[in-house]
């Protein structure tokens, strides 16, 4: 088949926002999007695809040039007590390392990665700005670009999230050498974004949003001055409340919480995605729930990264809305994320069925879609017209999924099995991964060895 689909396809089985239909009919436009999308439609002269059909998933939260280390950080130094800061330790020494053809190298095989797992788009949290030393590139979108140019290879949407970085901790504390690639003041950030708009504004498959770091790394002035420059559609990503540590510092400087202070000190509304925020109290749930803000969840990190579990029952009590990232790709699996969510849940509560309700997985499943693609801030996450033609096609011959009713498929394919069950893969109308291989697996491979051998001689 090939890459080009065909406008007009006939699915017998498709995940919409109202739940599971059948003989839906699907057409496409020539630019990507959906234009039609029919319950009970009649199979004749479309094309008929060969398994249950969801809607592709957004990977809310990466930091694509941390693939490189996944695995490598999992043995225990001479600190009986590794954490979270030991990890970030080991992570700013390949952040220090890495040239502008090895990051690209890494997000194209990152992102074939993630289009083989399901996840057809990414929000790339970037902070990797200027070279090693601390100046800029010449282009100063220079490392921008090239993990542009890796989602474009790879065929994944993205929205990409220039950062903004610029101390060291709370209170002014000044950045160290470890982060110095990552350092932009406000006036320069804010050109970087423009630039990027600028050249990439009318690809469909691209959009931009912004991302002060952390409290830690961006005072409360360039925080305001940043936010208040971006219009109501621009997504605004901020890390929060990811270890426990992060909340006593902040409690010291400023007598609040990290939520606490985020909610009364920034305009938070349907625009931001508040990544991790693992540590809030009800109050904070509550505040943060109903301010419109995205929680983005990234379990098996957060899991790798011994940060504690996200109050997922509450925040859901509370309206929340939350959507799914594998931030340092220790994982890429939407499966993975999504039943650690779950089993974390359990495993705290001591009891079964804490977000799978009385419609199994479904309806978290269609909520992360929905909050990925608010985060994302493109029209994904759903098969309706005027979405983009972003879909996967299960294996209709997986062990884990024969003979299971429609209703319990997405319990089958998120708790039975540990073989990848997506088959075929569309982004914006094209296939990228047909029969669990994307078309260009093989050369994005062996430049990413090529480049990994290279980046593990300099370590
Ligand atoms: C990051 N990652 O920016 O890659 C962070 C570590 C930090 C996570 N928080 C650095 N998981 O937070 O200071
Ligand atoms: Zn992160």
């Amino acid at each position: 088949m090939s890459r080009e689909a065909s406008r007009h396809l006939f699915a017998p089985l498709a995940l919409l926002p109202g739940g599971w239909a059948t003989d839906v009919g699907l057409d496409l436009d020539g630019a990507g999007n959906l234009t039609g999308v029919t319950a009970g439609a009649a199979s004749k002269g479309r094309d008929r695809l060969d398994g249950p059909v969801l809607p592709g998933f957004p990977n809310l939260h990466s930091h694509a040039f941390q693939r490189a280390m996944a695995g490598l950080a999992e043995h225990r130094g001479s600190d009986p007590e590794d954490d979270f800061w030991s990890w970030r330790k080991l992570m700013y020494g390949l952040a220090g390392a890495l040239m502008p053809e090895e990051i690209q190298a890494i997000a194209a095989q990152l992102y074939v990665e993630m289009l083989e797992a399901g996840y057809t788009a990414v929000a790339e949290f970037h902070y990797l700005h200027h070279q090693p030393d601390g100046r800029p590139y010449d282009d100063l979108a220079e490392l921008s670009e090239r993990v542009i140019a890796a989602a474009k290879e790879a065929g994944i949407g993205i929205t990409h999230l220039p950062v903004m970085y610029l101390t060291g901790g709370l209170g002014g504390k000044p950045a160290t050498e470890g982060q110095r690639r990552f350092l932009n003041p406000p006036e320069r950030f804010l050109r970087l974004v423009e630039t990027l708009r600028s050249r990439h504004g009318g690809d469909a498959d691209i959009a931009f949003g912004i991302a002060p770091h952390s409290l830690r790394a961006v005072p409360p002035d360039a925080l305001k001055a940043i936010v208040a420059a971006v219009d109501a559609a621009t997504p605004i990503h901020i890390h929060i409340a990811e270890q426990t540590g992060e909340v006593d510092q902040c409690l010291a400087w400023s007598g609040k919480r990290p939520v606490e202070w985020l909610v009364e000190n920034a305009p938070v509304d349907r625009r931001w995605c508040l990544v991790h925020a693992t540590h809030m109290t009800s109050d904070e749930i509550r505040r943060a729930a109903t301010s419109g803000a995205v929680a983005g969840l990234c379990p098996t990190t957060e899991a790798n990264l011994g940060d504690g579990f996200f109050p997922a029952e509450d925040w859901r009590a509370a309206g929340g809305t939350l959507g799914l990232g594998s931030d340092s790709h220790i994982s890429v699996s939407v499966i993975e994320e999504l039943r650690w969510l779950e089993y974390g849940r359990r495993l705290v509560a001591r009891r079964r069925n804490r977000l799978t309700g009385t419609g199994g997985i479904k309806d978290l499943f269609l909520a992360a879609l929905d909050g990925g693609a608010r985060a994302s801030g493109r029209p994904i996450g759903r098969m309706a017209p005027g979405r983009r033609a972003d879909m996967i096609v299960l294996d209709q011959d997986a062990a884990t999924l024969a003979e299971i009713p429609p209703d319990r498929l997405l319990d089958a394919l998120v708790f039975a099995g540990n073989v990848n069950p997506v088959k075929h893969v569309m982004v914006g109308g094209r296939w990228h991964v047909r029969d669990g291989r994307h078309s260009r697996r093989d050369d994005i491979l062996s430049r990413y060895r090529r480049a990994l051998a290279s980046v593990r001689s300099r370590l």
